[in-house]
């Protein structure tokens, strides 16, 4: 009997049949498949867990894909002992800052080499960070100067996403496209910020572009004048403390933002994407858009899952520490962000990894931060953490399931962000990008345990049940049980455009 099966992925059909060769099955682990060529490595004994399937069986990789998935796999160079483990795809993080320029003075905590080394640590096989464009400097410019901070440097694979700061004619017109079909498929446009806020035009000229491009367009929604309205008066008040950072951008600054980034999308008829979504009635106006049929769609992060304003009030100037945009809010915001991850309204949860030293004048005590929470940089480290806070609060405490747990953490980024299927699932053909948990342990997170260039953790002392304990890119195992194996392997990957931001057929 000949046993044979097509696997088509990245538009290629494999043939995956070898009369006496092992037995195993693909993906759905009905379909037996055989196999030659003895493996590279397989991971044996695990519960094999994707965003739809839950099955225990055997991982085979060959030159740095999964090559087969069932039992018998047969022989390897290397056996890895899963059993009692979870074997789950690599995580997938589209939203992290890595060497970004951070304006005057001020310097970002992590760059290429210490920011993928503690998402490897996280059980991340990927990340995506951003490449700004500062004003004035072409994109091409900006890129070339961000892959060479990277070259060399990464632990994990990365693909870069845009920050459009200058949208020129020639940038929107000449740029872009061509960027597009370069495989950089995504960038950010910011609703507030000085020399990065852009004006409702400039929004409609970018999302036109995006429209005419097929890249997804992120938006960072907050209503820069209202912010810089209430900053004024806070700060003419003397109330400039690191905690009224949150008093100074309250939620009706982000619903704003939001619902008017979603009607001027609308006006375009383009897919867009609402990235770090901190409470409930943002989140509102992101169901009403995807209830009345717009692709809108959206990502919340660990600090609107288990931090609230309250953090900012730490004596002295330790509430910069928690600084970040938008703020955490209150714990009716904690549940409905849970609420939108349960269901659906939020495709995606990203670390919004945005890391400062906190004892350090180019970090969060920057001497202009001491005299206005204005001046303190904006962002918190957490991609080492993003994942086992998703798993213990949301799996372990019964929120979401294991399945939703790898949409949330890497199959819908891959999906979202022109990366599937090659990465973000564990399917006969895509790269072996894994993560091996153990789903029991116990881990007190503390900044000692970590290994991002930051000095601190905002979530010292959160308690959390299970921690991935091997990650894999490509096939290479890059930690091990708390140990780097490997050196500086990854790559950055060029990427399709999304399929869930394809064009609609309206107008
Ligand atoms: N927006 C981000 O996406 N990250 C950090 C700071 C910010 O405002
Ligand atoms: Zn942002
Ligand atoms: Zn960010």
């Amino acid at each position: 009997m000949v046993l044979a099966t097509l696997h088509f992925v990245r538009g290629r059909a494999l043939l995956c049949a070898a009369p006496g060769g092992s037995r195993s099955y693909n993906t759905f682990g009905m379909v037996p498949v055989y196999n030659m060529a003895k493996l590279d490595t397989i991971i044996r004994g695990g519960r094999v867990v994707t965003a739809s399937d839950t099955v225990a069986c055997d991982v085979g990789i060959r030159a740095g894909r999964i090559a087969a998935l069932g039992e018998d796999l047969g022989a390897a160079n290397e056996i890895i002992d899963a059993r009692g483990r979870l074997v789950l795809p690599g995580g997938i993080d589209s939203h992290v800052h890595l060497s970004q320029p951070s304006g005057p003075g001020i310097v970002m905590a992590d760059d290429f080499d210490t920011g993928t080394r503690a998402a490897a640590f996280g059980g991340n096989s990927l990340v995506m960070p951003f490449c700004l464009q500062e004003k004035g400097q072409s994109l091409r410019d900006a890129l070339k100067a961000y892959h060479a901070k990277a070259e060399g440097s990464c632990h994990v694979d990365v693909s870069f996403h845009l920050i459009i700061s200058d949208p020129t004619p020639q940038v929107l017109g000449q740029e872009l496209p061509a960027l597009v079909r370069d495989g950089y498929t995504s960038f950010k446009v910011f609703m507030t910020y000085q020399d990065l806020a852009l004006s409702d035009i400039e929004l409609l000229e970018v999302f036109s572009t995006s429209r005419d491009t097929g890249a997804l367009v992120m938006v960072h929604a907050e209503n820069y004048d209202a912010i810089r309205f209430l900053t004024d008066r806070l700060e003419r008040a003397g109330d400039t403390a690191p905690r009224f950072h949150a008093t100074s951008r309250p939620i009706p600054v982000e619903r704003e933002a939001t619902h008017r980034a979603i009607s001027l999308a609308e006006l375009i008829d383009v897919p867009i994407m609402i990235v770090h979504v901190s409470n409930g009635e943002a989140m509102e106006q992101i169901r009403w858009a995807q209830q009345r049929g717009m692709k809108v769609f959206a990502e919340t992060c660990p600090q609107y899952l288990v931090l609230t304003e309250k953090d900012l009030d730490g004596l002295n100037m330790e509430g910069a520490k928690y600084v970040c945009s938008p703020p955490p809010r209150d714990e009716a915001s904690q549940k409905a962000c849970w609420l939108g991850l349960e269901t659906g309204v939020f495709q995606l949860f990203s670390s919004d990894h945005c890391p400062f030293r906190y004892k350090d004048t180019q970090g969060k005590l920057t001497p202009k931060g001491r005299t206005s929470f204005r001046w303190v940089p904006n962002g918190i480290p957490g991609v080492e953490t993003r994942l086992p806070i998703l798993f213990s609060e949301g799996v372990v405490k019964g929120r979401i399931s294991l399945n939703q747990f790898v949409a949330l953490s890497a199959t819908n980024h891959a999906r979202m962000y022109g990366l599937h299927p090659r990465k973000g699932t564990i399917a006969v053909g895509a790269d072996a990008d894994i993560a091996i948990w153990d789903a029991e342990r116990q881990v007190t997170i503390t900044q000692e345990m970590l290994h991002h260039g930051s000095d601190y953790t905002p979530y010292e002392g959160l308690k959390v049940t299970g921690w991935p304990t091997v990650t894999m890119v490509r096939g290479k195992v890059v930690t091990r049980d708390g140990a780097l194996t490997e050196s500086r392997s990854g790559q950055h990957i060029a990427r399709e455009r999304s399929s869930y931001a394809a064009r609609s057929l309206r107008a």
